[in-house]
């Protein structure tokens, strides 16, 4: 039974899985996709050629969420990252907000400023911004008192709140007028393995196409 996941250090979505595997201690070959070999492997498995990826004895699983989730059907550890009921629907559900709505607006500007001028879209740009900022008070006004997304329980939730919240208060700073949510990033950056996943990023920060602010 061997597991290859195949992802960057820098990468959020990555950090996301990375979180969950650490945390849990389980065994697995990291396949870095800035090795090409490993690049070139990854694109056989996953259509678009995003990462990560997970291989379990050859066979691909694919989607940060379900990869979490096969891993605690098949490698199961301390974690429960999805627990049972209203619980896990709760964690389902802010698992999806993060990604969507956190994650994915935070990437837009990120990846206009690596386009070429002319095919950069800064009305894509300040939509995501914009969305960005909706996200953040949605989740001052929601969130509990924690100290984790859905209470007392480390979940899948928080892996992908722990990286999509680092870089988007790079992008767009949460700022004091939302404390509760400001907490929690806090929080989940004191985490040591989410402390292990910003540390093993660090050497890629000039990769940040926004310039990487001095601090976290
Ligand atoms: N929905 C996917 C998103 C994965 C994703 O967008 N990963 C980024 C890296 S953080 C990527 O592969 N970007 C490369 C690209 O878009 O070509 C998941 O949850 O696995």
């Amino acid at each position: 039974m061997s597991l290859e996941f195949f992802g960057h250090p820098f990468s959020s979505y990555t950090q996301k899985v990375l979180i969950a595997l650490w945390a849990d201690g389980t065994e697995f070959n990291y396949r870095m996709i800035e090795d090409p070999a490993n690049m070139e492997e990854l694109k056989r498995h996953s259509p678009y050629g995003l990462f990560p990826a997970l291989l379990d004895d050859g066979r691909p699983v694919l989607e940060t969420s379900i990869i979490i989730e096969h891993l605690r059907a098949h490698h199961r550890g301390p974690n429960d990252w999805i627990p049972e009921g209203e619980t896990g629907r709760r964690v389902r559900f802010l698992d999806r907000f993060f990604d969507l709505y956190v994650m994915n607006n935070m990437s837009k500007p990120v990846f206009d400023m690596i386009r070429a001028e002319d095919d950069r879209d800064p009305f894509g740009v300040q939509k995501a911004r914009g969305d960005l900022r909706t996200a953040y008070d949605y989740l001052e006004a929601n969130l509990g008192d924690g100290p984790w997304a859905v209470g007392e329980q480390f979940t899948m939730a928080d892996c992908a709140a722990a990286p999509s919240l680092f870089y988007a208060d790079w992008v767009e700073e949460i700022g004091p007028s939302r404390p509760r949510l400001a907490a929690y990033r806090a929080r989940l950056l004191a985490h040591p393995v989410v402390a292990r996943a910003v540390d093993e990023g660090r050497p890629f920060r000039g990769y940040f196409p926004l310039g990487a602010p001095d601090r976290d």
